[in-house]
């Protein structure tokens, strides 16, 4: 079909798994009348409110990089369909982030904006996450900031951000939503949407002074949600952090903040030779710093031991449904200390399922 137009396939099947995992919902025969007649006639179908939900709870489900998915019912689905503006894109984000932060406590959510429509493509967010810290190129060559997000700040200045007068490493960028037609729409958050932990460590003072914070919610904001042959570019989600995220991957990364040696020279270890394990010892303590400074705070957080537990119990009940659970080792297996995690110890099945989340589409040229 050309773009935008609804795949009936797709769409028939959604409709039987929708019907057949809502028996209250009875026989599908009608349902998929309404909806064949609908795509025949203008090239889509309208999701019901309650095949939305269970499409993006499913969608969930079959998210086969999430170690997360134990709760993929309790996610809160906000059906903002009816908006495709720059502007009602960016003030959905906003209340989406107050909606899931609540003071900390936090809780799954999911916007989802305007489809992509055969005569219209639905708004689209640049940004990767809602919550992003720029990465400066410095004249000398060195990066300020976050090297992950070098190329949306460089967007984000192109589009006339100006950043702080004192730029530091962890400044919000702003959101840049794309729309049909129209140049994009660029717009800071408020600050008080943005909640943010400072990191410290249980007993080294000195970390502290590092000056390190992050974000206290993880929202995914450019993949694409599929559910029944129709896809919803803009449908930005969150749940809470996993501590190994930050402290393994944001913090040590030697292509992002690249803190292992910074934290080793404060714990006095001897970096000479590799053999010593001092980017072990200094990564155990960096991940604790985060899972310590997010108690702290109050903020909902997990940790790799707990949550891969909680995949395998997830794994257990799916099978108990009789369904598959897609899950890719090298995504689920926790980045520090896999061998002692459940989920390193065994293989899963691979087949995609629909519905999904869709990698970004490519950057139009
Ligand atoms: C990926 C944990 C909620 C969908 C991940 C990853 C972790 C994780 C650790 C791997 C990230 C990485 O390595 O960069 C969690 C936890 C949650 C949660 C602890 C707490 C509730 C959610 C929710 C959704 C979701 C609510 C969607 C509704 C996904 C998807 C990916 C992912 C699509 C793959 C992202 C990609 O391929 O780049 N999750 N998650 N997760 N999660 Fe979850
Ligand atoms: N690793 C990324 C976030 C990816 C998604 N993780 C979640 N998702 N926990 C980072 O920012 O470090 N979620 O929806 O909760």
């Amino acid at each position: 079909g050309s773009p935008g137009e609804a795949d009936p396939v797709e769409a028939e099947e959604f409709i039987r798994q929708h019907h057949a995992e809502d028996p209250r919902l009875g026989p599908p025969e009608p349902r998929l009348e309404q909806v064949r007649w609908q795509i025949a006639t203008t090239g889509t179908y309208r999701h019901t409110p309650a095949e939305l939900s269970f499409g993006a709870r499913v969608a969930w489900r079959n998210s086969a990089n999430c170690i997360g998915r134990l709760y993929w019912r309790s996610l809160r689905v906000r059906d903002l369909r009816a908006v495709d503006d720059p502007w009602g894109v960016f003030v959905g984000c906003v209340n989406h982030l107050k909606l899931a932060t609540n003071g900390g406590r936090i809780r799954p959510v999911i916007t989802v904006f305007a489809p992509d429509l055969p005569d219209r493509p639905g708004p689209r967010i640049v940004n990767d996450q809602l919550i992003r810290y720029a990465g400066y190129r410095e004249p000398d060559g060195s990066l300020l900031g976050d090297p992950r997000n070098e190329a949306l700040t460089a967007t984000a200045l192109s589009l006339g951000w100006r950043a702080p007068a004192h730029r530091g490493r962890f400044d919000l960028l702003p959101l840049v939503v794309q729309t049909a037609n129209r140049p994009p729409l660029m717009a800071r958050l408020p600050a008080d949407v943005v909640h943010e932990v400072p990191i410290t460590h249980p007993e080294l003072p000195e970390l502290a002074e590092l000056g390190l914070r992050w974000h206290s919610v993880p929202a995914i904001s450019n993949m694409r949600l599929r559910i029944g042959g129709i896809t919803y570019p803009a449908a930005p989600f969150n749940g809470w952090y996993m501590g190994t995220e930050i402290g393994a991957r944001n913090f040590a990364d030697t292509d992002r903040y690249n803190l292992l040696p910074v934290v080793a020279e404060m714990l006095k270890l001897d970096t000479s030779a590799e053999h010593t394990l001092w980017r072990d010892r200094a990564m155990v303590e960096i991940n604790r710093a985060v899972l310590y400074s997010y108690h702290a705070a109050g903020v909902t957080i997990t940790d790799h031991h707990t949550e891969s537990a909680r995949f395998i119990t997830h794994l257990r009940g799916e099978e108990r449904a009789g369904r598959s659970c897609p899950a890719d080792w090298s995504w689920i297996v926790p980045p520090m200390s896999a061998s002692q995690t459940p989920v390193f110890h065994r293989y899963y099945d691979t087949q995609a399922l629909l519905p999904n989340f869709l990698p970004a589409e490519p950057e139009p040229v």
